[in-house]
């Protein structure tokens, strides 16, 4: 690629790409950050700035950048079948290969995956899937899918509906027929309710579920769909009791339990799956993003024992795929991923060494008279930023404190998410201890900088 200056890049960025979750004119204002390489947790921009990058890219480079067998099983599957597709009773070893050590990977129940490009499309493929399974059942009319405000699922029109963005809705006519919301179980944005305690509050939470399914009549519902710890909607790990009170709500009305994996999967909370850490046996599991580390696309559906067993024996065509389902190149890379997150105990890694360490260090932040709470699961984190620590209250939304502190997060090389005044961290599974000190030491100085900023202009 030829070489030129950050203002070039920006300006033809500016001219000629949309980018995702964007105000273009703001963004065409400021001119576009130029990432141009990276290494291990590492990146540099075009100015030649290094950033530790606390988010993964996007909650997906688990293994970290640079990894010599992803990019040689990546080369060498490019070189022997660049492509071929899985339509019309073909197959190729990788795609193969990856189904089977999935298989492995996954709970018993677990023997068969549905291949697809991204997280969306796995959740689309939930969707449709889903309600094939209660045709075949003879209940057509189970179609409802309950999904929960502030949920993430993705952004295609199945994947932004079930998930609950308001932002979202708002565009396009979202969400399409026979979806529904519940609230999600966040103790904190729920005001710390007096007198509650948070596995109480759980419990409750997950009570809204079955509230929702007798609302609506259980003989309407098809599946209830979480992420076992919420991701893009701020780290919001939810109590202990919650998962497993949902799955006997699930399990009393018969309703499909989904879990979408695609941030919890492959180790990010110290297990290879979310719903293990949480503690429940979801019927499908939804994945993407740490399948591969990120370095190349692909997504997919775990399909469980009773839905594989209704498609297979009495399905006839599921019509439904997409042209990438089990890319060569993308499964050939998932293996050396996979092999690669094995050797190295990497999910081990995280349940029993830098999971546990980063909790402790974050810990040490809860102390901040600007926090009002952390929370953290394996290697995912929150930190809630607060105008007053004994009462809990929020900052004025308007104010954007969380961008601030984002701001300084950029200026001081530390790439952390801000959701609302939410700051979440999600870095790569390889990150060591004394990385993490570092990655720490960068956030409690973005905090005292905010803190700063705010006493300034009066908001505490
Ligand atoms: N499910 C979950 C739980 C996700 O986090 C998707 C589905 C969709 O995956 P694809 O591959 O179609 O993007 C996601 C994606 C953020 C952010 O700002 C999070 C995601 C994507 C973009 C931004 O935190 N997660």
């Amino acid at each position: 690629m030829a070489a030129r200056s950050t203002r070039e890049w920006q300006a033809a960025d500016a001219r000629h790409f949309l980018h995702p979750f964007t105000d273009f004119q703001a963004l065409a204002a400021k001119g576009a950050r130029i990432i141009e390489r990276a290494d291990n947790i590492w990146l540099w921009d075009s100015e030649g700035r290094k950033i530790l990058d606390a988010m993964s890219g996007l909650w997906c480079v688990n293994v970290g950048y640079g990894q010599r067998e992803l990019i040689d099983a990546a080369t060498a599957q490019l070189e022997r079948l660049p492509f071929y597709n899985a339509f019309f009773q073909t197959a190729t070893p990788p795609a193969i290969e990856l189904a089977e050590l999935l298989a492995e990977l996954t709970p018993p129940s677990f023997r068969h995956v549905f291949f697809g490009g991204s997280g969306s499309e796995g959740n689309d493929t939930v969707v449709r899937m889903v309600r094939r399974y209660w045709d075949l059942q003879g209940q057509p009319r189970r179609k409802l899918i309950i999904g929960r405000w502030n949920g993430y699922h993705g952004s295609t029109m199945a994947g932004a509906s079930l998930g609950g963005m308001a932002g979202m809705h708002a565009q396009g006519g979202l969400p399409i027929p026979d979806i529904a919301h519940i609230e999600q179980p966040h103790w904190f944005a729920h005001g710390r309710p007096a007198g509650l305690s948070r596995e109480a509050f759980g419990i409750e939470a997950a009570g809204w579920l079955q509230r929702k399914i007798l609302e609506a009549g259980p003989d309407r519902v098809a599946a209830f769909i979480g992420e076992p710890v919420q991701g893009a909607g701020g780290v919001i790990v939810p109590p202990a009791s919650y998962w497993p009170e949902v799955q006997r709500i699930c399990d009393r009305h018969g309703v499909l339990l989904v879990s979408d994996e695609v941030i919890c999967g492959f180790g990010r909370t110290g297990a290879w799956w979310g719903s293990e850490t949480m503690g429940f046996r979801p019927d499908l599991m939804t994945f993407a993003k740490g399948v591969t580390s990120g370095y190349v696309p692909l997504g997919g559906v775990m399909v469980g024992e009773r839905v594989a067993k209704a498609l297979i024996e009495q399905g006839g065509e599921f019509e439904h795929g997409y042209t990438y389902s089990g890319h060569p190149v993308a499964c050939a890379v998932a293996l050396a991923n996979i092999r690669l997150i094995r050797r190295e105990g990497l999910v081990e890694r995280v349940a029993e060494d830098v999971g546990p360490y980063l909790a402790e260090r974050f810990a040490e932040l809860a102390a901040h008279p600007m926090v009002g709470e952390v929370q953290t699961c394996g290697l995912m984190g929150a930190i809630q930023l607060v105008k007053d620590k004994a009462s809990g209250a929020a900052f004025a939304p308007e104010l954007g404190v969380g961008m601030v502190c984002r701001g300084h997060c950029f200026e001081q090389g530390l790439i952390m998410r801000a959701v609302g005044d939410r700051m979440i961290v999600a870095p790569p599974l390889v990150i060591t201890r004394a990385q993490i000190d570092e990655m720490v030491g960068l956030i409690r100085r973005c905090i005292e900088l905010t803190l700063a900023d705010a006493r300034a202009r009066g908001w505490v």
